[in-house]
């Protein structure tokens, strides 16, 4: 840290008190600013279901610079292409840097819709405000980003298996090497069509590795904001996982190895609990949880479902190894965006493999839940949870 040149005895504290972007008499984010450059060239769109995950781009993308001294600039939806930054800029050296993850699915009738899209618009601006970046407005960004897949909606795949996923960035762009909140900023989102998580017809269980020598966040840290440096950083221990012949890494914390999330998903169990109880649980949003859009979609289901207890709780993985010796775990499952629900079906800890029976018990809640929310998102069902593109 020594090393690092600090610059908080000139005024940062002041700086860092002052709400960004929230000076009326600076640019604010504007939809209705939207200056759009059509791409001339459109390229060869592949088949989703044969792409690597993230490598492929649509023909645009949506661009909004920000300053301190200028507030939010017009957003720009243009052809998609690289950036140029200045290498100093903030993103690259200190992960000043965010991102969130949604999707576009078009149903048989050709509609197109986002799930609660509104959700992951008030984490990014979260996340925003603890990275010291730009808040902005949150309905007038979605209405950009709803302009940008309008452009690109031929890139919604035409399959109900498949979609196209969406990543907003918000990035800092000051072009100092002083570790300080940037004074230059930029919202950028890109669209990639993605195929389908699963062979649909059977959830292929992974198994996670589970040391509790590596730690993904801690209270007071930034593990709850969707912020680059947590994926960067947590790569190391993926990589064991998988020379450990394992899949995902098991995220444990604490002196009593609470059980966290899974790889970058979040965390359920069902369980019969301590008390005989039927439970579906999960751990609670202490600072150390992203709070998943997926993961609340499955709470709300399941209190409205009412047929068990639904908890948010601390589980260790005493309270999952003794369940395990009395046959009480049914399923073990991770969730979020990409796959929706992923059962798991070992966890290597201390030398010792424990088998989770999700696929032998059916895999059935899980089963339930993909169904009921594929069924929402590809508008076979009918909710409030979704919005339609006009
Ligand atoms: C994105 C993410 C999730 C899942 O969030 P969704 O909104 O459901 O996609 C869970 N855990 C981590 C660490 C994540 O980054
Ligand atoms: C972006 O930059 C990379 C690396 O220089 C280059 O290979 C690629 O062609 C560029 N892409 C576009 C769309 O200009
Ligand atoms: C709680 C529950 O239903 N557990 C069952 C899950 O599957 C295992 C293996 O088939 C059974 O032994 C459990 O009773």
């Amino acid at each position: 840290m020594a090393s690092l040149p600090q610059d908080c005895n000139n005024g940062c504290l002041e700086e860092c008190m002052g709400e960004a972007g929230s000076n009326p008499v600076m640019g604010t984010l504007k939809a209705k600013d939207l200056i759009i450059t059509p791409a001339t060239i459109l390229k060869e769109k592949p088949d989703p279901n044969s792409v690597v995950f993230g490598t492929v781009f649509t023909d645009h993308m949506l661009t909004i610079e920000w300053s301190s001294e200028f507030g939010w600039e017009k957003p720009h939806i243009k052809p998609f292409q690289n950036l140029s930054l200045h290498p100093a800029s903030s993103a690259l050296h200190y992960a000043v840097e965010l991102f969130e993850g949604m999707k576009a699915f078009r149903d048989v009738d050709n509609k197109i819709r986002l799930f609660r899209p509104n959700l992951n618009m008030d984490r990014m601006h979260r996340s925003a405000l603890r990275a010291t970046l730009p808040g902005f407005d949150k309905e007038e960004l979605m209405e950009c980003i709803l302009q940008l897949v309008k452009l690109d909606q031929e890139w919604v795949p035409y399959s109900t298996s498949a979609s196209l996923y969406i990543r907003p960035t918000l990035i800092g762009t000051e072009p100092s090497l002083g570790v300080k909140k940037p004074t230059k900023a930029m919202i950028f989102v890109i669209l990639s069509p993605v195929g389908s998580y699963f062979s649909k017809e059977t959830l292929n269980p992974v198994s996670l590795w589970a040391n509790p020598k590596f730690v993904r966040a801690w209270k007071g840290g930034t593990g709850d904001c969707k912020m680059g440096g947590n994926y960067g950083s947590s790569l190391f221990a993926q990589c064991e996982a998988v020379e450990n012949g394992c899949q995902q890494v098991l995220w444990l914390h604490g002196e009593d190895n609470q059980i966290t999330e899974v790889g970058t998903m979040n965390l359920f169990l069902y369980w019969i609990n301590e008390d005989g109880e039927e439970e579906l649980a999960t751990p609670p949003l202490d600072g150390i949880i992203l709070p998943g859009v997926t993961r609340q979609s499955i709470l709300d289901l399941a209190r409205k479902w009412g047929e068990f207890k639904v908890s948010e709780r601390y589980l260790t993985m005493g309270d999952l190894t003794t369940a395990l010796e009395q046959n009480r775990v049914k399923e073990m499952f991770g969730s979020g965006t990409a796959c929706i629900v992923c059962p798991v079906s070992d966890i290597l800890y201390k030398g010792e493999t424990l088998h989770i029976p999700s696929v032998e018990n059916g895999t059935k809640l899980a089963t339930r839940i993909l169904d009921k929310l594929t069924d929402i998102q590809y508008g076979r069902e009918e909710s409030d949870w979704t919005i339609i593109l006009s």
